[in-house]
């Protein structure tokens, strides 16, 4: 056994507690090194006749990465505490890792050589909100979906489609549109929307904020946007806005005043500067996102700036109702920053949804005490890559997905923002090289992971383009321009998710992936029911013979009995085709 590989630490996706009173516990070890795991637990206060008092659980391989295979139990410690080791066999030796190393045998004298989760202290435990789960959302571009009132259009507005955006053109999106097509979203099935930034600012992104306070008065003004929100309500849909409290805009007047009285403004301390006067070439001499000279980066941890933000935290959702926020370049603003927001919007709405974006590992910030949830980019990039661009072949794909998964608690997993692209990638349908098939093997993989999937708008009707600005067309609203036939498919996909629990579980067995056919299957389960999936990316037919142990499935799609023959389903897939089979287990 190579002790080496072995990793263990009571903490974050290793340890944690999936709710008030259990208690997950993973351990990684060498690919296919080791034969079986017991957990060796009990409670750290727990003696009989000098000896500590130990229960056994057996634990499972939940899934495996290129190099390790991830090992899994469930406790519920009947007082909330727990001391732990791990005994290991892999058929030539057997010993107990602890925390303070190796054993031949479980020491039972005392329980400190064991790893310890010293008690499930309820406020401790991340607790995202439920209703997150069953979410699909769908991401809008306001500037982008729909102008409903002409006469808010900015000086200079294009007609709707009738160029190809550009970092700094204007085609009058604005929220009476959003209104007069929620039966577009409600006949989709989506149930939240995420939109980009919304308050007054300067580019057509709106990243560049003026005013927090304010609705940038291209989309309304507060009265409508009120509307909006009780329209989407009313529809089954939440509403999360995006918060972009990294930088502030060049416009900002705080800024300005900075700009303007240098040393002397009273705002000085609200950003970061190198000295005066301000200079924006070369590069700004004050920080700034990226090197972007109109996004001066805010000192959140200045009292005033503090508090300023905050209260744009509770106001949007004291005076409005919305049901969550997305924080913008999460991870350049302080923690104790986030620490203090999450307690303000938390106050006011305790089931708001707070979800960071951030692209790369993110396990500090969803302790609890943070972000309910991170835009779960590394899911993106993994599925892209193997069914969008072919750039991995399908063992790499399911390896990726392993290592997402096992970074994360399940709880954290489960309400994981999964998105197959935004307002800064190109289009997935681009990524695809316009072919359908693949985006719809995209979308069932998508709604067939534990999390919340995200639909960008328009990619349910085939909206093309390139890397941003090109990914930010104006919405296709005449039927016959629109790809109808992706619609219904993304649409009876929405449908499937929200009937079957077993889309959105947590466990997923990923049953073959042939580099070879280059095709995937994995199944997913609830209490009572199995689930198959297959995936064909590729260019061939698919041939397939997939044991089951039941007389009765259903093709999920076509909505058909298949007969199994000698407990084998057998079926020959087109290129690019998929199945969904389902049978109780
Ligand atoms: C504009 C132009 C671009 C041009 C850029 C640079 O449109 O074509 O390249 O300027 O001058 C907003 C606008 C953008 C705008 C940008 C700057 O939406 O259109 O770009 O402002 O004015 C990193 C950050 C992440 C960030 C992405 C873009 O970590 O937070 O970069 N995303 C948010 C928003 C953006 C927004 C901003 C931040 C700024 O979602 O829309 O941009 O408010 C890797 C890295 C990541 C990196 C990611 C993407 O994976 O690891 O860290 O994300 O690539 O580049």
């Amino acid at each position: 056994m190579l002790k080496e590989a072995l990793y263990h630490r009571p903490k974050n996706n290793y340890a944690y507690a999936y709710d008030k009173e259990t208690i997950h516990i993973r351990l990684r070890t060498k690919k296919n090194d080791v034969e079986s795991v017991d957990l060796i637990h009990g409670d750290p206060y727990q003696f009989k006749d000098g000896s500590w008092v130990t229960e056994r659980t057996a634990m499972t391989v939940t899934g495996s990465d290129e190099l390790f295979d991830y090992w899994f139990a469930s406790v519920k410690p009947s007082y909330r505490r727990l001391r732990y080791g791990f005994e290991m066999k892999d058929g030539h030796e057997t010993f107990v890792y602890a925390e303070k190393g190796f054993f031949e045998e479980a020491p039972l004298d005392d329980t400190a050589y064991y790893f310890c989760f010293p008690f499930i202290n309820p406020i401790d435990v991340f607790t995202p909100p439920a209703w997150v789960k069953e979410t699909v959302w769908y991401q809008i571009f306001p500037e982008r979906f729909a102008n409903g009132n002409r006469k808010l259009d900015p000086p200079g507005t294009l007609p709707w489609g009738s160029a190809e955006p550009e970092v700094d053109n204007f085609f009058g999106g604005d929220f009476q549109g959003v209104i007069n097509h929620i039966s577009h979203l409600v006949e989709l099935g989506i149930t939240g929307i995420y939109f980009t930034p919304i308050f007054k600012a300067h580019s057509n992104h709106k990243y560049d904020t003026i005013d927090y306070m304010e609705i940038d008065p291209q989309f309304g003004d507060k009265e409508l946007f009120k509307k909006l929100v009780e329209t989407c309500h009313q529809n089954g849909i939440k509403v999360m806005l995006d918060a972009v409290f990294n930088h502030s805009g060049y416009y900002f007047p705080q800024f300005q005043d900075v700009l303007e009285n240098g040393e002397k403004s009273k705002y000085k301390d609200w950003y970061h500067l190198d000295g005066f006067p301000l200079e924006t070439t070369p590069i700004p001499n004050y920080d700034t996102f990226g090197f972007v000279h109109t996004m001066p980066k805010l000192n959140t941890e200045h009292p005033e700036v503090k508090n300023y933000l905050l209260e744009v935290g509770r106001y949007w959702v004291r005076e409005f109702n919305i049901d969550g926020w997305r924080l913008d370049v999460a991870n350049e603003v302080d923690h104790q920053f986030w620490k203090e927001f999450r307690k303000a919007v938390k106050e006011i709405k305790p089931d708001a949804y707070i979800l960071g974006e951030i692209w790369h590992d993110s396990m500090p910030w969803l302790q609890g005490d943070q972000f309910d949830a991170v835009m779960n980019y590394p899911f993106t990039t993994a599925v892209v890559d193997y069914l969008a661009k072919d750039k991995i072949k399908v063992s790499e794909f399911t390896n990726v997905i392993s290592t997402v998964q096992h970074s994360y608690p399940n709880s954290v997993n489960e309400v994981s923002f999964n998105l197959l692209g935004s307002h800064d990638t190109p289009r997935i349908l681009t990524v695809c090289g316009d072919n359908k098939g693949k985006v719809i093997l995209l979308h069932v993989f998508q709604m067939s992971y534990t999390g919340t999937p995200c639909i960008y708008y328009g990619d349910e009707v085939g909206l093309t383009g390139g890397q941003d600005p090109g990914c930010r067309k104006c919405m296709v609203w005449e039927e016959e321009k629109q790809d109808r036939d992706l619609f219904k498919e993304i649409q009876k996909l929405i449908q499937l998710r929200k009937q079957h629990p077993a889309f959105r579980s947590n466990e997923i067995s990923f049953i073959e992936a042939n580099d070879e056919t280059n095709h995937l299957v994995y199944t997913k389960t609830d209490e009572n029911s199995k689930y198959i999936f297959v995936l064909n990316n590729s260019n061939k037919d698919l041939n397939i013979k997939l044991p089951v142990n039941s007389d009765t499935v259903l093709d999920l799609w076509s909505n058909e009995k298949v007969q199994p023959d000698q407990s084998l389903i057998k079926a020959t897939l087109p290129p690019y085709g998929f199945k969904i089979y389902s049978f109780k287990s």
